[in-house]
């Protein structure tokens, strides 16, 4: 059976690209919610609304486990998600935060991502169980969407972006920052720029695929290493596929030849 996998649109692609690479011979379905992007500023109730709608539709395609991959909607809708559903989820926040804690120093840790993630305080708090030497530094930082879905991630533009979002995160003493936003991984470049190299950088996606990749085998739901077919991975999105496939190609690192429209009612 497929791992199933949901974003708000294309952004959760980059969560599917780390889950082929750590995972290779698992097939995947992905449903992309581009008729009701952007998750990142509307409400938590609504977010949970929809989130519960896209993991009633991967369900349905026979998903042995589902992956939220979109930070907004993590943050929401993971409880709800896992109190309703009969096989296991697993959100992007805690796989981001369990690295940022592994890996700080001195327990200044920073998170950036949409306004509704940061405004839930799903990061903070899961980096605050770390203990008393953490001290967490959230900024919501919503331009770096579109900059990334514009493909806009050198020159001076996404540069001085992150320079007015981030310029003062290793000054207050922050050593480790998730990129708590599924598009947040394009923009790394100038983001480490800007922080500079004594601050590492935790990708939300690259942690989570090695959360899944535990779990699977702690449950023995790996897919098989030797099979005559090879892995399946199929796309379907809620409005007209042409950008889906076209932006998202940018994100996956890869071609996506088909991406079928779905009406999720
Ligand atoms: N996928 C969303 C997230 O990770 O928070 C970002 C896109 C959005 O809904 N604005």
């Amino acid at each position: 059976n497929p791992i199933g996998v949901f974003d708000s649109g294309i952004g959760g692609l980059t969560v599917l690209k780390a889950l082929m690479a750590h995972l290779p011979h698992e097939s995947t379905v992905y449903l992309g919610d581009t008729a009701r992007v952007p998750y990142g500023t509307k409400s938590g109730e609504v977010v949970t609304r929809y989130s519960l709608k896209n993991a009633e539709f991967l369900l349905e395609r026979g998903i042995k486990l589902l992956v939220v991959a979109c930070n907004t909607a993590s943050a929401a809708a993971l409880p709800a998600l896992q109190a309703s559903l009969p096989v296991p989820v697993v959100g992007v926040i805690q796989p981001g935060a369990s690295t940022a804690l592994a890996r700080t120093r001195g327990g200044g840790v920073g998170v950036i991502g949409t306004p509704g993630t940061i405004r839930s305080g799903a990061y903070q708090r899961a980096l605050e169980a770390g203990g008393p030497r953490v001290r967490v530094k959230a900024r919501a930082c919503p331009l770096f969407v579109p900059l990334a879905e514009e493909g806009w991630t050198t020159g001076d533009v996404p540069l001085l972006t992150a320079r007015e979002y981030l310029g003062d995160f290793a000054r207050d003493g922050v050593d480790t920052l998730v990129l708590g936003c599924t598009h947040y991984p394009l923009l790394k470049g100038v983001i480490a720029e800007v922080v500079g190299p004594d601050v590492a950088l935790v990708d939300s996606a690259e942690a989570t695929a090695e959360a899944v990749a535990a779990l699977l085998e702690e449950k023995g739901l790996l897919a098989p290493t030797t099979g005559e077919k090879p892995p399946s991975h199929d796309y379907f999105v809620t409005d007209v596929p042409e950008r889906f496939m076209e932006v998202g190609a940018r994100f996956l690192g890869r071609p996506i030849t088909h991406a079928e429209q779905v009406d999720l009612k």
